[in-house]
């Protein structure tokens, strides 16, 4: 992916302070493409890789991943048609039932997704799904709490890979299940907002099963030089549209056989 990096190191290391500081102060960007239309995907991971490099080197620590847009709801909802990854620390991580502060976001949205717990370290190229659900310890329900950096959401795949694919908060919990105990392809989930159904979907909405986005994912992370830990949390995508919260709102997800996961939002 390097030979389609674009961007001068001096111009990756000013659009990384850009993003860095728009996630910092939670106010929002124009997209990366507006200043330079000829980004490319690889520019975009360039400055990823960079904001990544920078939380940790203040401490922040590295605990997994997340793939994006990896359903066909997302896609179309995001207009985009390839998937995305993005980083996870433990200072994105809150504990279910938890209460989020929107104050230190721009404008949340609650995706469901199946996260993997994995055993073993997986490398790509080449991985597939098989090869993931041989090295996941055990699965389990998640919320994420996406918050593009971009004016109203609006952003093309460069921008959005360079914003860390938007990633903000993350909360698991329900109840962890192996692998091979669920049918991991027709799990059913319900996302509810305030009580209410806000949207409905089956697993198999994201690529076909999750376990193909973690192997998406993988082989995205080998393209970059990285490999997946063992012990990383994996999330494969949302299975719906994401939803838009505000203070006051509770969302929980109900999933077959794997629980319920939810979170609060505050001022
Ligand atoms: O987790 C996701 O699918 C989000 C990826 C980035 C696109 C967005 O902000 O909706
Ligand atoms: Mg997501």
């Amino acid at each position: 992916m390097s030979a389609n990096i674009t961007l001068s190191r001096e111009d990756i290391v000013r659009l990384t302070e850009r993003v860095e500081g728009a996630q910092a102060r939670a106010h929002g960007i124009p997209k990366l493409t507006d200043e330079y239309p000829a980004m490319t995907i690889a520019d975009g991971y360039a400055v990823q890789g960079e904001l990544r490099r920078r939380y940790l080197a203040k401490g922040h620590r590295l605990v997994g991943w997340k793939a994006g847009l990896t359903s066909k709801a997302k896609m179309v909802q995001m207009g985009v048609n390839v998937p995305s990854v993005g980083f996870l620390t433990d200072r994105m991580a809150r504990p279910e039932n938890s209460a989020i502060s929107t104050a230190d976001l721009v404008h949340p949205r609650v995706e469901c997704e199946v996260a993997f717990v994995m055993k073993a370290e997986l490398k790509g190229p080449g991985c597939t799904a098989q090869d993931v659900l041989a090295a996941t310890d055990y699965v389990l329900p998640a919320l994420e709490i996406i918050d593009s950096r971009f004016y109203g959401f609006k952003f093309d795949l460069p921008s959005v890979i360079a914003d860390n694919s938007s990633s903000a908060r993350f909360v698991g919990g329900g109840r962890a299940r192996y692998p091979d105990e669920v049918d991991l392809r027709t799990l059913g989930v319900v996302l509810e907002k305030n009580g209410e159904m806000v949207a409905n979907g089956a697993s198999a909405a994201v690529l076909g099963h999750p376990a193909e986005a973690i192997a998406m994912l993988v082989n995205i992370l080998a393209e970059l030089g990285e490999i997946l830990p063992a012990g990383s949390f994996v999330m494969s995508g949302g299975i719906t549209e994401a939803i838009a919260v505000k203070p006051g709102d509770h969302m929980s997800a109900r999933f077959q056989d794997l629980g319920i996961v939810s979170v609060r939002f505050v001022a």
